[in-house]
């Protein structure tokens, strides 16, 4: 138990603190928690393109002074809590946003793209929209 906790804390074991996922890794998770296949690559697009694939990153502030969480930098201004009680319409606290269970990230992920599409991230606009997807045949 020493050992791997200082491996981990060496960063070497990527999967006990994985907080950069490689690509492969992140269609992994994405599969497994349901995203459909047919959309695959813009979401990994998406996801590279928002958060580097960073499981952990809170953005800078935006203009507005709302900040975006985790894997798919969903916005406190509709959709986590910064407090301590989870709530606005995706029903958690931020923090639950930026967990390595991509669980919570990914149901409130799913319900943002139901209510407006790709289109909710400028990730995807502006850096996938047409654009070349990244290749995940080896994943
Ligand atoms: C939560 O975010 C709002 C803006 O989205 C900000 O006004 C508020 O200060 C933040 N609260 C905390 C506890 O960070
Ligand atoms: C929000 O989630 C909490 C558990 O985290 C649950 O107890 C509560 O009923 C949920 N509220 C709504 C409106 O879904
Ligand atoms: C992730 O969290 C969910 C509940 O939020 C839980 O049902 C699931 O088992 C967890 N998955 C892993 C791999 O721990
Ligand atoms: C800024 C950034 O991360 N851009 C990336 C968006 O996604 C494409 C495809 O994966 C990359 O090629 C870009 O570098």
């Amino acid at each position: 138990m020493k050992w791997v906790l200082l491996l981990c804390a060496l960063g070497l074991l990527l999967h006990c603190e994985a907080k950069q996922l490689s690509r492969c890794q992140l269609v992994q998770e994405l599969r497994r928690n349901g995203f459909p296949e047919n959309k695959m690559r813009d979401r990994v697009c998406l996801v590279e393109n928002e958060s580097s694939r960073r499981t952990d990153i809170v953005s800078r502030p935006n203009s507005d002074g709302s900040r975006d969480y985790g894997l798919f930098q969903i916005n406190d201004r509709y959709w986590c809590s910064n407090t301590s009680q989870p709530g606005k319409d995706c029903n958690v606290t931020c923090k639950q946003l930026l967990s390595d269970n991509i669980s919570k990230s990914a149901a409130c992920a799913k319900k943002i793209y139901q209510r407006h599409g790709f289109d909710a991230w400028y990730g995807w606009k502006n850096n996938c929209r047409g654009k070349p997807l990244p290749d995940i045949n080896s994943c």
